[in-house]
């Protein structure tokens, strides 16, 4: 059981200006910030970082999505990491997602639903490596 995982707090949610209530309820449930950027990334970039989706119908647009504003790659730290923040943020749609969690309170549909979270140990130090290479961040605590 690794204990990082990568959150991206996304163009909606920056649009919006709610990042900073995002990051206090990511802080709130116990998560300490390793790393944290604000960006904005091309259609290559997000192309490679979501290469697991190239074969879903809603790729394309998901990489138009991404691509359109800023974002906010975060490095998290908790024990259990990958499943406590997924816990935290809700069901991928907004709508299904339990009260309270992040995507319930921010996200308004499927697309645009706020935050991302690593769905597994694996994919979490792949992603934690994407955005910050970084070799201090990702060995922290190891
Ligand atoms: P999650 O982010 O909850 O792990 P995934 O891995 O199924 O969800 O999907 C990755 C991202 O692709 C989602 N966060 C969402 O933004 C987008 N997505 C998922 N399903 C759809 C869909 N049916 N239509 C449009 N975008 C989608």
């Amino acid at each position: 059981m690794s204990n990082k995982t990568l959150a991206i707090i996304k163009p909606d949610a920056t649009a919006k200006n709610v990042s900073g209530e995002i990051i206090a309820a990511i802080q709130q449930a116990g998560f300490r910030i390793l790393g944290m950027k604000l960006t904005k990334i091309s259609p290559e970039v997000a192309g490679e970082f979501y290469a697991v989706h190239k074969e879903r119908p809603f790729y394309g647009e998901l990489i138009a999505y991404m691509t359109s504003g800023t974002i906010v790659p975060l490095a998290l730290q908790k024990d259990n990491a990958v499943e406590e923040f997924r816990k935290l943020i809700g069901a991928t749609d907004p709508k299904k997602a339990e009260a309270g969690t992040i995507r319930a309170r921010f996200g308004t549909g499927i697309e645009a639903n706020a935050i991302h979270g690593s769905d597994s140990d694996e994919n979490a130090l792949r992603e934690i490596g994407f955005f910050f290479p970084e070799s201090e961040i990702v060995a922290v605590n190891k």
